[in-house]
């Protein structure tokens, strides 16, 4: 099944923290990386532009697994948690499992703000372009400037 996980960053080593949570969120199945996109902060205080990116996970996780490697991904990071929406080292959100619908008090899967938000969708239609249409692409709010690459930022 096809897993899509959010990461971002503002906090820090934005590269580093990004990079550095692939390993443990793929945890040795096939993983697509989008590129990483600065953008706008959505909600919470006022702070530093975000890095974001998407990844696509070929898995035989649930959306439960996939939080539990999130929240390892994120304490490896040096994620505190604060204000909610605030700044942060690493934040990873499940977004989509498959055709998994979850609604607990741990996880909403299909993530509730998903089609809100333009630092999620245009990294998602980067690797899903068939998962998003333009509609809500052009209704999805905030800032978005595609920088590269991991690679090529390293
Ligand atoms: N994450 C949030 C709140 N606002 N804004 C941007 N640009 N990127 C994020 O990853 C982000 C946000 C809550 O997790
Ligand atoms: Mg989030
Ligand atoms: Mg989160």
């Amino acid at each position: 099944m096809r897993a899509y996980l959010s990461l971002g960053s503002n906090v820090g080593d934005r590269h580093a923290h990004l990079s550095g949570a692939l390993a443990t969120l793929a945890s040795g199945e096939p993983l697509r990386v989008s590129s990483v996109y600065a953008t706008e902060p959505v909600g919470g205080v006022p702070q530093d532009d975000f890095w974001n990116i998407v990844v696509e996970l070929e898995t035989t996780a649930t959306a439960h697994e996939l939080l539990a490697r999130a929240r390892l991904a994120e304490a490896a990071a040096g994620r505190t948690r604060e204000v909610r929406w605030g700044p942060r080292t690493l934040d990873v959100d499940v977004l989509l499992v498959g055709v998994e619908a979850v609604d607990d008090d741990e996880l909403t899967v299909p993530h509730p703000r998903l089609f809100e938000r333009a630092f999620v969708l245009v990294p998602l239609a980067e690797l899903a372009p068939e998962l998003v249409t333009e509609a809500q692409l052009g209704a999805a709010a905030g800032r978005v400037e595609r920088l590269g690459t991991l690679e090529t930022l390293r």
